[in-house]
């Protein structure tokens, strides 16, 4: 039996599984739990209740992006995913302070939107749920949601104020090389995903767009479905946009 990788469609720390599993050549099944009942599901499996979680074939079962990372270039080096502590730290970074801020964004996006919720079960397993029934489950699942994530308002504004820093942090580790390689590292498999998330929302796609950010954003996860509309968060927990001169 192939290994059985443990996942939310579209959650970003899945992505960054399953793009290191297939570049490593690993065969593994893919299980999609609907969120946010995976809690239930993962904790008696794994011992903590996050996706992504992964049982190898000998039963080895590790959970969480980073730990599967060392874990899959422990059992197969080539290619190789590490390569410093320049890597290291902005995996993670990626991972603590990065990933977070997607999901504080994007639950609050939801309750303010429930209906964009249905495209982003664009290629997930199995069927989609119809609109009618993602907005009558909105409620109860955004509200879940966020009190998991901490995602409050005053959580939303402040990663707004701050995303132009993170950005401006990503901006230059692809300056220095440490990510946007000709070959993608840990790092770049933590980041991208969270970026091509974060490029989902309508209110934060203008921050991200023209940086070398974006271009890493879609270099290894191009296919991500939905979006939400501009103009969910209140215009004054937006940051200043650069004046564009002429
Ligand atoms: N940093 C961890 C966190 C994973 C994580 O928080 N995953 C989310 C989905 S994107 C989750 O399972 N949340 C459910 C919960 O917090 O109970 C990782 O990279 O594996």
């Amino acid at each position: 039996m192939p290994a059985k990788l443990y996942v939310v469609h579209g959650s970003h720390p899945c992505d960054t599984v399953a793009k290191a599993l297939e570049l490593k050549g690993i065969a593994y099944k893919r299980i999609e739990l609907p969120p946010p009942s995976h809690a239930l599901v993962m904790r008696p499996l794994f011992g903590g209740r996050t996706v992504p979680g992964i049982r190898f074939e000998d039963g080895t079962k590790v959970q969480g992006s980073r730990a599967i990372l060392r874990e899959l270039e422990r059992r197969v080096p080539e290619p190789p995913l590490y390569g410093g502590p320049e890597v290291d730290e902005a995996e993670r970074w990626g991972d603590e302070v990065l990933q977070p801020v997607a999901r504080r964004l994007l639950w609050p996006s939801f309750q303010r939107h429930p209906e964009a919720m249905h495209a982003y079960q664009e290629g997930q397993r199995g069927p989609k749920l119809p609109l009618p029934v993602i907005k009558a489950a909105a409620p109860v699942i955004t509200r879940v949601e966020r009190r998991m994530n901490a995602a409050t308002d005053a959580a939303a504004r402040a990663d707004l104020q701050a995303l132009p820093g993170l950005l401006d942090k990503i901006d230059a580790w692809i300056a220095a090389g440490v990510l946007g390689g000709a070959q993608p590292n840990a790092a770049d498999l933590q980041i991208a995903p969270t970026l091509r998330l974060l490029h989902t929302i309508g209110d934060v796609r203008p921050l991200i767009a023209g940086r070398p950010a974006e271009e890493l954003a879609f270099r290894y996860f191009d296919r991500l479905p939905g979006e939400t509309p501009a103009g969910l968060f209140p215009a004054e927990w937006l940051p200043a946009q650069p004046a564009v001169t002429a």
